[in-house]
This record gives C-alpha cells, sequence and structure tokens, in this order.
C-alpha cells in the first residue's frame, strides 16, 4: 500500500492542478487500490498457530477426470517443527499427500507416510513435479476460476480451512502428474 501514498501526495500538493487533471489523479489512484486489491486475492494466505499457507492452488480437470492435484506452500515462523498430517476437502472421496521424485530414471508419485515436516523457521514447497496432494474420487470438475475448500490438519498448530483457487489446466504443466 505504501507506494500509493506519493502519488496522492502529489496531488495534494499540486498547485496548479486543474479540477480535470485533479479528477484524473483520483482516478489512478483509484486503480492504484485496485490493483493492490487484485493482487491480495491472487496471493491469498491462511495462518494457523505459527504457519502460513501461501496460495493454495488446483488445476481444472477433464471431464471424467477421478484425481486434481493441490499446491501450496508452509512457512513455519515458530520455533519447532510441525507436520502436515491430514487433509480432507468436500471436492473429492479423501485427499493424500504425494511425493514425485526419479527412480531409476523414471518418474514415480507415491503417498508420503507419517506426514510432511515444516521444519522450524523454515518452509516447504508443494508445486508440480514434487510433494503435492492429490484429491481422490473428484465428486466434480473443478472449475477455473472458482475456489474450493479444504482442511488442512497439522500436528501441532491444528486444523485450518483453506481455499484452494483453481487455474487452468496446462497451468505449470511439466508433467501429466494425475493420470491415474
Ligand atoms: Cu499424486
Amino acid at each position: 500500500m505504501s507506494h500509493s501514498f506519493p502519488i496522492a501526495a502529489g496531488i495534494v500538493s499540486g498547485r496548479t492542478l486543474s479540477p480535470a487533471r485533479a479528477r484524473l489523479g483520483t482516478i489512478m489512484l483509484a486503480f492504484v487500490l485496485v490493483l493492490v486489491g487484485a493482487q491480495t486475492v491472487l496471493a491469498h494466505e491462511f495462518k494457523v498457530g505459527d504457519l502460513e499457507i501461501e496460495h493454495p492452488w488446483s488445476r481444472a480437470t477433464p471431464a471424467g477426470a477421478k484425481v486434481a492435484g493441490g499446491y501450496f506452500t508452509i512457512l513455519n515462523k515458530g520455533s519447532a517443527p510441525d507436520r502436515l498430517l491430514s487433509i480432507s476437502s468436500d471436492v473429492s472421496e479423501k485427499a493424500e499427500l504425494h511425493e514425485m521424485g526419479v527412480k531409476d530414471g523414471v518418474m514415480t508419485m507415491r503417498p508420503v507416510s507419517g506426514g510432511l515436516e515444516v521444519p522450524a523457521g523454515g518452509k516447504v514447497a508443494l508445486a508440480p513435479g514434487g510433494y503435492h496432494l492429490m484429491f481422490i474420487g473428484l465428486k466434480r470438475q473443478p472449475k477455473q476460476g472458482e475456489k474450493f475448500a479444504a482442511t488442512l490438519t497439522f500436528e501441532k498448530a491444528g486444523a485450518v480451512s483453506v481455499e484452494f483457487a483453481v487455474e487452468g489446466m496446462g497451468e505449470m504443466g511439466g508433467m501429466d502428474d494425475h493420470a491415474n
């Protein structure tokens, strides 16, 4: 927000501004505020205890798809490690934490057992090609532009409700990691 103040100050201190120019300045200021607001929406985040969940997002799925991925970054601002234990959502029958990696030259995906540790003062990113959530047994197809709710449960911080923003099908595609 602070970067909008110089603009506002310019409007106030300009002695020779015509009413038309002053109005233009007001419109520009309003435009800046709208942009700031839009950024806040795009970079949505959720907090629970010492944890911050940044920008949970998913991908739109083609008709008939049974699974969808889920991605976000977890920041741990506390002095003790925590652990993501489970995920649930109305969008699917269940949700699992998965890990992708190359094993013997082949890209594989497997469930992560025992939860995902978030180190003290550190962060963990769930992203295409690495750790990710998998919503399994979709009850409907998430559509681009919508949001769906989910609950993440951590060992220490407890449960937090978040919203996954559904982005386009090709978003950061890389590989089709949810073809089954
Ligand atoms: Cu997966």
